[in-house]
């Protein structure tokens, strides 16, 4: 009588298993029910998807907690190094479907889902995903952290815990308007808010100097205001590993304990107003491709997630018994960008200030601690702060941004007597009109490894705008081409061409993609290809659906799906595809009955609020729809489609339904790129040109796999020398000047010839990227394509290719390069009690 009795014995179902690990149906049926009760109140009869969805998330997340405590404690030995990822962004993605992917628990869940009614993949679509990024390098970021997990590297994510986190994109009348990410509007089942694990982060003020005890200078920062970050901890699992990693993402709070007695007498409102300040801090994610002159938040921001970073990193130093003078040894961090570069004067302002090291020693700390990526080339894109801004928001970093550089530029004049002009450019402070403070010349000077993210960004980084640095120290730069995770982007996105990947080529692949290649054979095996293209029809039939569901354009799934998805911008030149698909109606105007094969040409991303050039192409791009898609003589062997809010969720599906990927960037501008590699990995041939990971794709795929076109980084920086004239090109190419009549004409504007003068002015007499020049190599190239594409046996063997040969392009791989080159940490196993 008095033993303690389960339902499930009760019920004769199942032995006793522990409610909230057991993976029985009965049992993950019973969790579900019980998180619908214990955590909301709730009963199935009158559950919503909201309820279901939070129940079934706490049940995964539960069934990842022991596996989360194991890792922390494995981590926390003394021996034990740690990679620490320092990014602003942090692009994760839904988690449910890789979770539950993870920990190899998908079918247990599906079938204790269905038996309560509900269903998984209903549950999967109502996710709303964490938009804390705005493109490739917020989703780079997440990426790393899944193969850090999955290589069972010990590793942290630091980063920002951001209200609202890329703007939803809507599509009116053809504009883009943006409304606000309401992403923790129903709540996020993933996190663990840790109030009790927070950090102190000084703004404004003034610094003071004085002796201590033991007769040393030292300097106290006396803030004008305080902030207080508290963690929250998001796990991210590895893949089937019982690792499981964490992101600590910082949300700022105000000080609980402002005393009103001392600095706001009676002042209750403007207490309260203080209080509201500190917790603006981490509101929003700044859009990027806009000027960051003048946000005071941004840079706040910055100094505030990289402070509470430190400040942690040391704090777990101490935990696992070490001395301070060890943190070079024990853990390891990466500035994602230059926007954790404030990280190398924290860490000297941790050290020399708060720890009491001396400026020598603290300085070696540091570079032999710290590393840097750089993304971007673009000059426009390299992180300047004004020094008054800097100045006053962060007095005591910029003293000691000031003394690093005063004993770097001695340096640079002992190394080049006499050469000033070299101290200028490599000084962190921009001289010349407003002073500004030079983040990446920050990051160079203290990590000790800077790398580019592919082999021609890292060779241009190396001869132009970090060229000073790489004459003074080679050995500091090298090159990690970026890459992507295939459980995400393959396994959970393309689960067709994943099962017969699995069927094909064993298991294990997912985990060394390098065993891809073992494909190559079955190019040649008519049954194969069969196989292959009825998988592509299934992820184009999936794509068609949301395209219809999202736009009410119906696109035939056999038609040749081109697909351009990355963010909006002039380099990434979505108006040289645009102007392809001008010239291409117009040739079924002339000629009506012209034989072509039916293409469907998508578009998706986000413009920057704030760069109208690049809204403008949207606005371009839903007015040639428009009238395409409507036009009678099209006869439906044209589609135009622009997919709104381009998410991870919706990438998802993107990717394993194209059958051509555009990466057509002018060459020298595009980093990397790594939507490149996600079509590849799924079967699509690129058109493209020699720019980021292009040239490696096409290196790995071949020449003949692969639809090169264009002008070289080497040509468009001579032509720019030589004082590029696009007129020229209009002079010469007559269905260019149609292409581009068309637009100005009002075609695709229902008559309004002033909605596109911009653009079509900025082509005409300035073209900064390059289009009219690559407009007809371009044209050429799709036609090649357009050809290819006709004999599908030779199409499907390229399509497998590529997938047989985007090995290299797994995050595995630049994970294990960053670990053994830069990092130097070594997999730990983790053990379950
Ligand atoms: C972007 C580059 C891409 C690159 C990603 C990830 C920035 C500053 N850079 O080409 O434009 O793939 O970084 O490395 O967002």
């Amino acid at each position: 009588m008095s033993r303690v009795t389960s339902k499930s014995e009760l019920s004769g179902a199942t032995p006793a298993e522990p409610i909230r690990t057991g993976l029985s149906t009965e049992t993950f049926k019973q969790a579900v029910v019980d998180n619908l009760m214990y955590l909301q109140a709730r009963y199935p009869a009158i559950a919503t998807t909201q309820n279901w969805y939070m129940a079934l998330a706490h049940s995964v997340r539960d069934r990842m907690l022991e596996r989360w405590v194991e890792t922390v404690k494995a981590y926390a030995a003394r021996d034990v190094k740690v990679a620490c990822y320092f990014s602003a962004e942090f692009l994760i993605g839904p988690q449910l479907g890789n979770n539950l992917m993870c920990l190899g628990i998908e079918d247990a869940a599906r079938t204790a889902i269905a038996e309560l009614g509900q269903d998984l993949d209903a549950l999967l679509a109502y996710e709303t995903e964490p938009g804390l990024g705005n493109g490739g390098l917020g989703r780079l970021a997440a990426c790393y952290l899944d193969s850090l997990a999955a290589l069972e590297l010990p590793a942290l994510g630091y980063g920002i815990r951001y209200e609202f986190g890329i703007f939803d994109q809507e599509i009116r009348d053809g504009w883009q308007v943006e409304a606000t990410d309401k992403w923790l509007a129903q709540g996020n089942p993933w996190e663990i808010a840790r109030p009790e694990v927070g950090w102190y982060v000084n703004f404004s003020g003034r610094t003071e100097r004085f002796t201590d005890g033991e007769g040393r200078a030292r300097v106290r920062w006396v803030p004008g205001s305080r902030v207080k970050g508290i963690a929250c901890d998001i796990p991210v699992p590895g893949y089937r590993v019982n690792n499981c990693n964490t992101l600590r993402l910082w949300r700022s709070e105000a000080v609980e304990s402002f005393d009103f007695g001392d600095f706001n007498v009676g002042d209750y409102y403007g207490a309260v107003r203080e209080k509201m300040m500190s917790e603006t801090l981490s509101k929003v994610l700044y859009p990027n491709d806009e000027a960051a002159a003048g946000k005071r938040l941004r840079l706040a921001q910055q100094y505030f997630f990289v402070s509470c970073s430190l400040q942690d990193m040391l704090r777990l130093l101490e935990m696992k018994g070490a001395a301070v003078e060890q943190l070079p040894e024990l853990f390891a961090a990466q500035m994602n960008d230059t926007h954790p570069a404030l990280a190398v004067a924290e860490l000297m302002r941790l050290l020399v200030d708060e720890h009491r090291l001396e400026w020598d020693k603290a300085w070696e700390l540091t570079q032999r601690t710290l590393a840097y990526t750089n993304h971007t080339l673009l000059p426009e894109a390299l992180e300047t702060w004004g020094l008054p801004l800097f100045a006053e928001l962060l007095p005591r970093p910029l003293e000691i941004v000031y003394e690093i550089n005063r004993r770097f530029l001695e340096g640079v004049r002992g190394t080049y007597p006499g050469d000033d002009a070299r101290v200028a450019r490599m000084s962190l402070i921009e001289e010349g009109g407003e002073k500004r403070v030079r983040m990446a010349n920050l990051a160079v000077v203290g990590s000790h490894s800077v790398n580019g993210v592919a082999k021609l960004h890292s060779e241009l980084l190396e001869e132009t705008v970090l060229r000073d640095f790489a004459e003074v120290w080679p050995d500091r730069f090298c090159n990690v081409t970026n890459g992507v995770t295939p459980r995400r982007f393959l396994k959970l996105g393309n689960p067709a061409l994943a099962s017969l990947l699995d069927e094909t080529l064993g298991e294990g692949w997912i985990g060394d993609l390098a065993r891809l290649r073992a494909l190559e054979p079955h190019a040649d095996d008519a049954g194969f290809r069969e196989r292959w293209r009825a998988v592509k029809m299934l992820n184009k039939e999936r794509l068609a659906t949301l395209i219809r569901e999202r736009t009410g354009v119906a696109v035939d799934p056999s038609a040749l799906f081109d697909i351009q998805v990355k963010r909006i911008h002039e380099y990434k030149r979505q108006h040289l595809n645009v102007l392809h698909v001008i010239a291409a109606y117009r040739r079924l105007l002339q000629d009506p009955r012209r034989s072509v094969a039916p293409r469907c040409f998508v578009f998706a991303g986000k413009a920057a609020p704030g760069y109208a050039l690049a809204k403008l192409i949207i606005r371009l791009i839903n007015g040639v729809a428009e009238t395409v898609n409507a036009d009678p003589v099209v006869r439906d062997r044209i589609k135009v489609v622009f997919l709104p809010n381009f998410s991870v969720k919706n990438a998802q599906l993107v990717y394993p339904a194209a059958d051509l990927s555009e990466q057509i960037s002018t060459a020298g501008k595009e980093a990397s790129g790594t939507g490149n590699m996600k079509f590849m990995m799924n079967g699509a041939l690129t058109i493209g040109t020699l720019d980021g990971a292009n040239v490696e794709i096409r290196e790995e795929v071949g020449a003949d796999n692969f639809f090169l076109f264009g002008l070289t980084a080497a040509d468009v920086e001579r032509m720019r020398r030589q004082g590029y004239r696009p007129g020229d090109y209009l002079d010469r190419d007559p269905e260019l000047r149609a292409a581009l009549d068309l637009i100005a004409d009002g075609r695709f504007s229902r008559g309004d010839r002033e909605m596109f003068r911009p653009l079509v002015d900025n082509l005409t007499y300035s073209d900064p990227f390059f289009v009219l020049a690559d407009f007809s190599a371009y044209v050429a190239t799709q036609d090649r394509a357009a050809a290819a594409w006709l004999d599908r046996d030779a199409w499907t063997r390229m399509s497998i290719r590529n997938v047989a040969r985007s090995g290299k392009f797994s995050s595995d791989r630049a994970i294990r390069e960053y670990a053994r080159d830069i990092w130097h940490v070594k997999p730990v196993r983790v053990v379950l009690a």
